[in-house]
């Protein structure tokens, strides 16, 4: 994959020693707003406290909102916990996903749409390059890829290649702060590479919006990527409502695993992508990230909460049992508790979790196509009868699920 390198041997990593996690006796890191982040206002919400002390060992219930109070029973007080979600993931991991600027201006030529962004300040312009499908009519449903697709996609689909690393560079920790959202935002902005890369599909969306000789059906968006870019695509869709279809692949820890799941796995011996190692290879979340690594039972906030900011939209989620380093048993329960959110909101089949080894990473496996094939069916090419309730994995995973889950699944009104 252009602009990935495959994940380290696992002889080769140094395994970093985790602190021990402790529940209370740490007080809890400062908690202050990024500045920058407006949410956006939902008049019948309850205010989000600007200061939040937690701790919790199991992955956070999705249902109980961080103010307190009753557990979310209606779809309506849903979206009051989604948007908290939201932010709590945006204060604690990602940082700032700034909201649309006030110029985005495209053109559309030679198979390549230009995308020029001002915010008051300095502008900056990117391109992404799209391949119109063989068959269909426009305008033609579309899958957004970070850096180039590494599934199948349908021939009636269009492929957006997204450079996402023009937008946020993604070398070593040394990159941060570098690449075009740095330049319209400033180098000490919050957002760490997948804070930037989901602002940078927004503004994809936003350019395919008002151009329509780019010939894309805005309504039939989908996002991948694999590995590093999965944890990219995961992270878009969650906070751009208008993809209708994401698709993380392999993207293991930082992108499908909980944090709390894969140092369980770390404490078992294995040799599994930690919170605490993450942050010292790369730039994908946010400096304010840092200080829970050593303790993530400090987040309020986990991996399982992601389907929550996309719940109905489309979702199907591609992990490999045969890469140690993803956390296999992480990311396949952690999506699985994930799509409890999609249960109560009663649209379970709007979420596959498909895990499956033996092959390469980022090599899609035929065994797997047919569950891809619904998914782009159903979300993307309007056939609905299609079968989407997928959740299976190869792997056999003895997973102590009360250590890391203490409620149950309401039913949303
Ligand atoms: C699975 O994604 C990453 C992983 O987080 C990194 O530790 C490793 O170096 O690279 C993987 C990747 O992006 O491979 C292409």
């Amino acid at each position: 994959l252009p602009g990935n390198q495959p994940p380290p041997p696992s002889t080769t990593i140094p395994p970093p020693a985790d602190p021990p996690i402790t529940t209370t006796s740490t007080p809890p890191p400062p908690t202050s707003l990024p500045t920058g982040a407006p949410p956006p206002p939902i008049p019948f919400c309850a205010t989000i406290p600007g200061n939040i002390t937690y701790s919790n060992t199991r992955l956070p219930d999705p249902f109980l909102p961080i103010g307190g109070g009753t557990r979310v029973s209606t779809k309506g007080q849903w979206e009051c916990r989604r948007r908290e979600i939201s932010e709590l993931f945006q204060r604690y991991e990602l940082g700032v996903v700034p909201p649309k600027p006030s110029s985005v201006t495209a053109s559309f030529s030679g198979g390549t749409l230009s995308i020029t962004v001002a915010n008051g300040g300095p502008s900056i312009s990117f391109s992404v390059s799209i391949t119109a499908p063989s068959t269909g009519t426009a305008p033609f449903p579309a899958i957004i890829a970070y850096g180039a697709p590494s599934i199948p996609v349908p021939n009636s689909v269009a492929v957006i290649r997204f450079n996402n690393d023009d937008i946020a560079v993604q070398q070593n920790t040394g990159s941060r702060g570098s690449g075009k959202f740095y330049t319209l935002y400033g180098n000490n902005h919050s957002a760490g590479a997948l804070a930037a890369w989901a602002w940078g599909v927004s503004r994809i969306v936003d350019a395919l919006e008002i151009t329509p000789s780019a010939r894309i059906d805005t309504t039939r968006l989908a996002v991948t990527g694999c590995s590093r870019n999965g944890k990219g695509a995961i992270v878009a869709g969650a906070f751009e409502p208008r993809i209708a279809l994401t698709i993380p692949q392999e993207s293991g820890s930082g992108g499908s695993a909980c944090w709390r799941l894969s140092d369980y796995q770390k404490s078992q011996g294995q040799n599994v992508q930690t919170a605490s190692q993450i942050i010292t290879e790369n730039v994908w979340f946010s400096k304010n990230f840092d200080t829970f690594t050593s303790q993530v039972s400090r987040l309020s906030v986990d991996h399982h909460l992601l389907p929550g900011l996309i719940v109905p939209r489309g979702l199907l989620v591609i992990e490999n049992t045969s890469q140690e380093w993803l956390g296999a048993l992480s990311s396949y329960q952690c999506q699985r508790v994930g799509r409890r959110i999609y249960e109560a909101y009663g649209v379970p089949n709007n979420m596959g979790v498909s895990q499956v080894g033996n092959h390469n990473h980022c090599a899609f496996p035929s065994s797997q196509q047919a569950e891809l094939t619904a998914f782009f069916n159903k979300f993307l090419l309007g056939q609905g009868s299609t079968n989407t309730s997928i959740v299976r994995t190869d792997g056999s995973f003895n997973f102590p699920e009360t250590q890391f889950i203490d409620w149950t699944t309401p039913t949303l009104a």
